[in-house]
């Protein structure tokens, strides 16, 4: 396949420990994969305790950190990038409101999650966070450039 002339916006999504037990995977890939988003990278990792401590590095203050930490370090955890435009914010509204008692059903954490500590699914917030989460979790060569077929009937 031929690189990408222009690459699109990229975020950093990962399925946490309780969404990879529950065998929620193939459900939340499918949302993204038929939006028309391009899966870029993927790979199933068991995160150092330090290591959640670096992603979540911005919510060291807050009370849950610890909790939250100890969490995403307890099993594997299902890493991704997707690109597309306007896949951060869209990837967010996918996703759904942080604590899943108020997400809209329709969106993953409305319709597959019930308690804010328990949420599966990590997406990022903004261009640099996105930025800052995929070279924490990939190295360069683990995302592919390709053009899909799909791209030119999405765009
Ligand atoms: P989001 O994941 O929607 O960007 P953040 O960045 O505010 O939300 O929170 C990151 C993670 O911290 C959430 N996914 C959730 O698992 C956890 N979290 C947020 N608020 C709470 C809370 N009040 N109690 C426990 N965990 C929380």
């Amino acid at each position: 396949q031929e690189a990408n002339a222009i690459q699109m916006e990229r975020t950093f999504i990962a399925i946490k420990p309780d969404g990879v037990q529950r065998g929620l995977i193939s459900e939340i890939i499918a949302r993204f994969e038929c939006k028309g988003f391009k899966l870029v990278a993927i790979k199933l990792v068991v995160p150092s305790k330090s290591f959640a401590q670096k992603h979540y590095h911005d919510l060291k203050e807050r009370p849950f950190f610890n909790g939250l930490c100890n969490f995403l370090s307890s099993g594997p955890v299902l890493a991704m990038v997707w690109e597309g435009e306007g896949v951060i914010r869209y990837g967010r509204k996918l996703i759904g409101a942080t604590d899943p008692s108020k997400s809209e059903p329709g969106t993953i954490r409305g319709d597959l999650a019930i308690v804010v500590g328990r949420n599966i699914i990590h997406g990022s917030d903004g261009p640099e966070t996105a930025k800052d989460e995929i070279s924490l979790w990939f190295k360069p060569e683990e995302l592919s450039n390709y053009t899909s077929n799909q791209e030119k009937w999405v765009y």
